[in-house]
């Protein structure tokens, strides 16, 4: 996964996309996985990763319970979905130094273009928690299962240039299911 933000962090492009509110229907699969506590500094550790695979958008909520929005130097969800050849979607927002917040990213690992265009996704950080949302429409109008990875990350450059983070009470990185392989979630069903 450092691999995947890294490619993402050196590439620096990005579109400014507009954010559209759209009506959700009530009928959604939802499924809440855990993650380590303590495996991460408090300000970006995750704690719980709840996934809800509705009509019109894959929605990604990240627990995290000593949430420092100031430490916070990025947010990262990678989505697979089960459609044929099982596409990989990752979405990503950054903060550049001395630039602030850049615009939401969102990268087909199948396609050429670095960034896909997507109009209605965002990122919102509340006092516990980031909620990220990808509109089925930009996930190859999906209507499959998804499973998920999910990361945050501090504002140290060092964690682009060093040698692999290690997960602890004083990384700057927390990722769920895990930091050091590219497993991710079990599947979540669609509707
Ligand atoms: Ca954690």
């Amino acid at each position: 996964m450092i691999r995947t933000l890294r490619t993402l962090a050196a590439a620096g492009a990005a579109a400014a996309l507009v954010v559209t509110a759209t009506a959700s229907p009530a009928a959604a699969k939802t499924r809440s996985f855990t993650d380590k506590r303590g495996d991460a500094t408090s300000a970006l550790d995750i704690t719980k990763v709840k996934v809800t695979n509705k009509k019109s958008a894959v929605v990604v909520r990240l627990s995290v319970p000593g949430l420092r929005k100031s430490k916070v130097g990025g947010v990262m969800v990678g989505v697979r979905t089960k459609a044929k050849g099982r596409p990989e979607f990752v979405s990503m927002k950054m903060r550049l130094e001395g630039a602030g917040w850049m615009p939401l990213m969102l990268v087909d690992e199948d396609s050429d273009e670095l960034t896909v265009p997507c109009k209605g996704d965002r990122v919102r950080f509340g006092k516990r928690s980031i909620t990220v949302r990808l509109p089925q429409r930009c996930l190859g109008g999906n209507t499959k299962a998804v499973k998920v990875v999910a990361g945050v990350f501090g504002r140290d450059d060092s964690l682009f240039s060093e040698e692999e983070p290690k997960p602890g009470p004083d990384a700057q990185i927390d990722v769920y299911p895990s930091l050091t392989s590219e497993r991710m979630s079990p599947w979540v069903r669609f509707r």
